[in-house]
């Protein structure tokens, strides 16, 4: 017979046991029928354009974190481009994440990385080279944050960001070298001077003038300077010390005009006067306008660093769910020494 402590026994026994179950059922539940993603969500959130803010679609600047990781300072054009976006930032009330990457890609991608982490609303990356960038941009679109590509480009896969915005840099070629061909139709031989080594501009501007180029003009030497008045002097001795100037060349092709300033020195050194050689140059700073005054380039074709108004409304467009265009390409001229005096007050940079 079970006496009263053995009942009580069997009755633990029972419960324990029941609640086992229960648990097991629970932990089943869990493990089974595990609550699926109301569809609603999981469709809304397929359905939400990339880079879509929370506060979509009333996002104001105010809400805007804006990430730029500047590549560098290596010219006046590189200066105005960061004073547009400080300027800009100021002006919309946007916070900028500004930093300066001294022309290295690996300081670029540490700065990218920690607008990543920051969780930024946007990156406008202005890409010092073309290559190299898929695993950062990769890391970015992971994590929801667009990427506007500006001024230079990427070789990644487009899909990768949301847009371009800069400098027809091939265009900047080609309508160099149909200064040369006006120039010279009976044929010369040039120098070139060129930008920073895997640079978007230096290779666009490279391929560009050389399409264009007439056969009858050679290019007999070609060194880059970096984009920078120091490293590009150097370069211009080394060049005078080989071809005699007006002999065996008769012109310079110089792919930014802060390489020009530089080379103007070697030239100067070397006892070259200004238009003894035929010198066209790139960007439109009051730097090229005041060689083209004192006579010293032919032509100066323009590059516009003033992107900041455009990059910021797209960058607005995009946390608001709208779309933007995939390449943006800025309206460019080409200058000449005719006016360079009557404008080069009104240059801005
Ligand atoms: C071109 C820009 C170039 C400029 C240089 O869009 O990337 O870099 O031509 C600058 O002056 O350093």
């Amino acid at each position: 017979m079970f006496n009263k402590k053995d009942m009580f026994k069997v009755l633990v026994l029972v419960i324990v046991f029941t609640m086992a179950l229960t648990a097991c059922g629970t932990a089943a539940s869990t493990a089974t029928q595990a609550p699926a993603a109301p569809a609603a969500t999981t469709a809304a959130a397929a359905e939400k354009p990339f880079g879509e803010a929370s506060c979509a679609p009333n996002c104001t600047y105010k809400d805007m974190v804006m990430c730029f990781p500047q590549l560098g300072a290596e010219s006046d054009w590189r200066t105005a481009d960061t004073a547009s976006f400080k300027d800009e930032a100021a002006k919309d009330g946007f916070q900028l994440v500004f930093s300066d990457a001294q022309q290295k890609q690996e300081n670029q991608i540490s700065a990218v990385r920690a607008c990543i982490q920051q969780g930024v609303s946007v990156i406008a990356l202005p890409p010092v080279v073309e290559d190299g960038w898929d695993a950062v941009l990769t890391e970015a679109h992971n994590a929801g944050i667009p990427v506007i590509v500006v001024d230079r480009t990427v070789s990644a896969d487009p899909s990768l960001y949301v847009s371009h915005i800069g400098s027809d840099m091939e265009l900047e070629g080609k309508r160099a070298a149909e200064e040369f061909n006006k120039k010279f139709p009976d044929g010369a031989k040039i120098l070139e001077l060129s930008g920073t080594t895997g640079s978007g501009a230096a290779v666009g501007r490279a391929k560009g003038f050389r399409e264009a180029l007439n056969s009858n003009i050679e290019i007999i030497d070609s060194q880059t300077g970096n984009f920078t008045r120091a490293e590009a002097l150097p370069v211009m001795q080394a060049f005078l010390q080989k071809y005699k100037a007006g002999t065996d060349f008769q012109g310079i092709f110089i792919h930014n005009d802060d390489m020009g300033i530089g080379a103007i020195e070697a030239l100067k050194a070397a006892g070259v006067n200004p238009g003894d050689l035929f010198i066209v140059s790139v960007d439109g700073t009051r730097g090229g306008f005041q060689a083209m005054v004192d006579g010293w380039f032919q032509a100066d074709v323009e590059c516009n660093p003033l992107l900041a108004p455009q990059v910021a409304e797209m960058a607005l467009t995009i946390m608001n769910g709208g779309t933007v265009d995939a390449n943006v390409l800025t309206n460019e001229t080409v200058y000449y020494p005719e006016n360079a005096a009557e404008l080069l007050p009104t240059r801005t940079y």
